[in-house]
């Protein structure tokens, strides 16, 4: 089927054809840029949720419960999960669902995982096509699991409209973590496994932390969830509902969405600049300049503008 086809019937909401386009892109972000034309004037309409948080942490049984009560309360949502460590169609927590969701007519839900081409832009190229994919599909919510900090997809889930991070009760470190990194993102914290001991306690260090930090008109919510059980989902649902609306108030979504758009292009073009430079290091003239280096007779600075200048003129 051409990408003009596939676009049709994306946008037509058949979710086979969802399920392929987004097949299509994650072998190669770089070449369905046809099919993204095609799905674009159908773009722009959902909303995007980041759930960062470390592996273990309870974020795709948090996303499973989101998962119940959207379908519940008949709000359509979509998942992304990209956390490499627990892909969902392995795991037990999302795997009901997502065979509830292969046989389905159409629950209202749509699940998807996705794992990152290990060469070069990775998630970060894929994950912005996918959203826009589910956009045109019609899909009003996504929903985005990713592993926390220091993970190269990270950047684009700190673009999402919303980000909610999810950390643990008696880690200990949990609030060194959220100073390194996590306190800038989060638009909501969730304190997950809140069955355990130490959550009125990290709690309070959030506050504490929270309160000491950067003043905005965004006072960021902290939610006790108990995935498992379904515990405080209702609450998260609300936390997410009250940031959208603060975001469509003040005019942050929109300098999300450009968030977004700037680091999804970059994205892909980091990939085709990778192709580029890889093409120009395999040449032979590229070879003979390497021998230059090798007797001495320039810097890796010299090499490093002479590749640089090669694959922009590639
Ligand atoms: N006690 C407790 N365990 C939980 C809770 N939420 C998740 N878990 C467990 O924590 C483990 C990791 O959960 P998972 O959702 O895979 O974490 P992820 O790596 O962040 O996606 C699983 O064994 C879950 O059953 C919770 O609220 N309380
Ligand atoms: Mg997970």
């Amino acid at each position: 089927m051409d990408d003009a086809a596939l676009a049709a019937r994306v946008i037509a909401g058949d979710r086979a054809a969802l399920a392929r386009a987004l097949t299509r892109l994650e072998r190669d972000p770089a070449a369905v840029a046809g099919l993204d034309r095609d799905l674009a004037p159908h773009t722009g309409r959902c909303y995007t949720v980041g759930i960062t948080g470390a592996p273990g942490a309870g974020k795709s049984t948090l996303v499973g419960a989101l998962l119940d009560q959207a379908i519940a309360a008949r709000r359509r949502t979509a998942v992304l999960a990209l956390d490499p460590r627990s892909p969902l169609t392995n795991g037990a927590i999302l795997g009901d669902r997502m065979r509830m969701e292969r046989a389905a007519v159409d629950t209202g839900v749509f699940i998807r995982s996705m794992t990152a081409d290990p060469h070069g832009g990775g998630l970060s190229a894929t994950t912005p096509l996918a959203v826009r994919a589910l956009d045109a599909a019609g899909w009003p919510w996504v929903l985005i699991e990713t592993v926390g900090v220091g993970q190269s997809e990270l950047d684009i889930v700190e673009a999402a409209a919303t980000t909610v991070v999810v950390l643990n009760p008696g880690w200990g470190d949990e609030v060194q973590a959220v100073k390194a990194g996590l306190m800038e993102v989060a638009d909501v914290f969730v304190i997950n496994k809140a069955d355990r001991p130490g959550a009125s306690e990290l709690r309070h260090d959030l506050e504490r932390l929270l309160a000491g930090g950067r003043h905005t008109d965004w006072r960021v919510p902290i939610v006790e969830t108990v995935a498992h059980e379904g515990r405080g989902l209702t609450e998260l649902w609300a936390a997410i509902d009250a940031h959208r609306a603060h975001q469509e108030a003040s005019g942050g979504l929109t300098l999300r969405r450009r968030r977004f758009a700037m680091l999804a292009v970059r994205a892909l073009a980091g990939r085709l600049l990778g192709a580029r430079l890889d093409a120009v290091l395999a040449s032979a003239d590229f070879s003979r300049q390497l021998d230059t280096l090798e007797r001495g007779e320039c810097g890796l600075g010299d090499l490093g503008h002479a590749l640089a200048t090669a694959a922009s003129r590639a």
